[in-house]
């Protein structure tokens, strides 16, 4: 090599190099086409929600060799249900990576009935993270994947009694969200509203790289994931689309109990996800802000559709912060199969209350 020549990398090595440097944070400021306060705001949020995935994927590797990782707490959360201990870490995860972040005042979460501040934050921090910080917990014990689900909001108001009111807003006012998929990888799946986007953990390097871009969910897909035990809770509509997917070629069942995978499934190769009201739950199980608004920002940034069966599911305001809503979240064209099932059986319903002449 002569002295004026500088030394330099194969395309393909450059193009690999270039690929392990394209992080999470690097990504967000790449899309944003902005090195502003707001991009770099986004871009450390981002960051940190890597870490919380990396500090909760460590800890669910080594769970089955580590005392006091697996099995319950022995209490209930706000919403009824059973804590498992890793429900418990993960939440304390989340919080403790926005700790003298400057970032996030406040966190809101399916374990905590009121929003968490973090008061050092709070004077310039303006942003609030809700967050399922181990959604299919049921999973965990019996070492299936799991996820984490999260969504970053502006913080508009002051909140003068904490209670978290001005959080109780559409779904359209996500500044970001997403997901991370603890499975064989653990990926992480994000968007700021300029399309979907995948990152691995690369263990040896201890970073998220960029492995998928620009995601788009198929318009149709063979995947229905639903849990049929409850077929006998549901409405018609539901039962009608049921029997429908059951008579016609084409359809194959999927459902793992953990919302994060069947989303991931259905996100790659098409289909529904459907959580319906049941007798018990009319409004169904999951939680609006930090489950289903969330997962629908993200799919319909990835040309999908979500709704609660008769209302786009980004167009509902909740009435209280753990507020839960009916879910069919995927495909276009599966998505709008099953309203249709839904709005004939509401013609057929309103037809027999008009009194017959
Ligand atoms: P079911 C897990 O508890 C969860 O919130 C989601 O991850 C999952 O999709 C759903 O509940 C499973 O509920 O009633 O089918 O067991």
């Amino acid at each position: 090599m002569s002295s004026n020549e500088n030394p330099t990398l194969s395309i393909s090595h450059e193009l690999a190099l270039d690929r392990d440097c394209t992080t999470l944070s690097r990504h967000v400021l790449q899309q944003l086409q902005s090195f502003g306060p707001n991009a770099q705001d986004l871009s450390a949020l981002m960051n940190r929600i890597a870490l919380a995935g990396k500090l909760i994927a460590r800890r669910l590797s080594r769970a089955g060799l580590m005392e006091d990782a697996l099995g319950f707490t022995g209490d209930v959360n706000v919403q009824g249900e059973a804590v498992k201990k890793m429900d418990l870490y993960a939440n304390e995860v989340f919080i403790s990576v926005f700790k003298q972040s400057g970032l996030v005042c406040r966190l809101a979460s399916e374990e905590m009935e009121t929003p968490y501040y973090i008061p050092e934050n709070c004077p310039i921090g303006r942003y609030s993270l809700l967050y399922d910080p181990i959604d299919g917990s049921s999973n965990v014990d019996i070492n299936l994947n799991v996820g984490s689900i999260f969504s970053i909001r502006q913080q508009t108001g002051d909140d003068p009694d904490q209670t978290g009111q001005d959080l109780l807003q559409d779904g359209h006012q996500q500044l970001a969200a997403g997901y991370i998929l603890y499975g064989p990888s653990t990926v992480l799946v994000y968007s700021i509203g300029k399309g979907v986007h995948a990152f691995t953990l690369d263990p040896s390097l201890g970073e998220f790289i960029l492995s998928e871009e620009n995601i788009k969910i198929p318009r149709h897909g063979p995947v229905y994931s639903v849990n049929e035990g409850n077929f006998w809770q549901w409405d018609d509509a539901l039962r009608d689309f049921t029997r429908y997917v059951h008579r016609h070629e084409g359809y194959t069942a999927r459902y793992s109990g953990a919302l994060v995978g069947d989303i991931h499934r259905i996100l790659f190769q098409g289909g529904v996800f459907l959580y319906p009201g049941t007798l018990k739950n009319s409004q169904g199980k999951l939680r609006l802000l930090y489950e289903s608004a969330p997962l629908a920002y993200l799919i319909e940034q990835a040309g999908g559709r979500a709704s609660t069966g008769r209302q786009t599911l980004l167009d509902v305001v909740p009435t209280h912060l753990h507020a839960r809503t009916p879910l069919i979240i995927g495909s276009q064209e599966d998505v709008e199969l099953v309203e249709s099932f839904i709005e004939e059986r509401d013609r057929q319903h309103d037809e027999e209350l008009i009194p017959t002449s």
